[in-house]
């Protein structure tokens, strides 16, 4: 297979650790409908030139006592989006059976990001809250890599006084944020470039009007979030 010059350059450029955990992990490939079709792997599945890359994605918002949200900084080392500020963790349910089946595998991929991005240990999956999917798709702004995803929302509650302990490799920062700061940021969110795409987004339709909201209903729709 022919190497080109741009892949060599941009492999050369990824972290070491991340780069294992996109030939390492397993996505679910799926369909706009979220029915599952086959895994894909974390690379092709974040790569512009992958045609067909639609896969099951999680977002956790975890609300405090104060009814604040733990927002993150991605990692200077993330292949995708890094710097930029978004909600308290996101990645991908693998293709393996204790993340393959629908809500249950999700908040099981969730408990072991929340741990393996901040080190929380305390949280169970029956602690978290699935809301609603949504599907969106956004390119990097490197024209490399991007998100195409069927992406679930899951709410939590912690404790104000929580202690955690964040991976460098894959978070530079944290800040909690009540609504009213997180509502005046929101008018900057289109101009400025230090917000993920998807969290722009979900600013933009639920999350004020659910904010810590954590027993609400689920929903079944598949949200277009343009
Ligand atoms: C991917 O998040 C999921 C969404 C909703 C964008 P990520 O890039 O942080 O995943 P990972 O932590 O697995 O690299
Ligand atoms: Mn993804």
């Amino acid at each position: 297979r022919r190497i080109l010059s741009s892949q060599v350059l941009e492999n050369s450029m990824i972290d070491p650790k991340q780069e294992e955990y996109l030939i390492r992990e397993k996505c679910i490939l799926v369909t706009e409908k979220d029915e599952i079709i086959g895994s894909i792997t974390k690379k092709e599945a974040h790569h512009l030139s992958t045609p067909n890359r639609l896969h099951r994605a999680f977002s956790v918002f975890l609300f405090n006592e104060n009814d604040e949200l733990l927002l993150q900084r991605r990692a200077k080392e993330k292949v995708t989006f890094p710097l930029l500020w978004t909600n308290t963790c996101c990645s991908h349910p693998l293709y393996i059976p204790e993340e393959i089946d629908g809500v249950e595998g999700v908040k099981a991929a969730a408990v072991r990001k929340l741990q393996h991005e901040l080190g929380i240990t305390g949280i169970k999956p029956s602690d978290l809250n699935f809301l609603t999917r949504i599907l969106y798709e956004a390119h990097d702004s490197d024209g490399i890599w991007g998100e195409h995803e069927v992406d679930y929302i899951l709410f939590g509650k912690i404790s104000s006084d929580l202690k955690f302990e964040i991976n460098m490799n894959e978070v530079c920062e944290t800040i909690f944020v009540s609504k009213d700061a997180l509502v005046m940021i929101s008018f900057f969110l289109n101009l400025e470039f230090h917000w993920t795409p998807w969290f722009v987004k979900i600013a933009h339709s639920f999350l004020f009007e659910w904010w810590g909201d954590t027993s609400r209903a689920p929903d079944s729709e598949i949200r277009k979030l343009h």
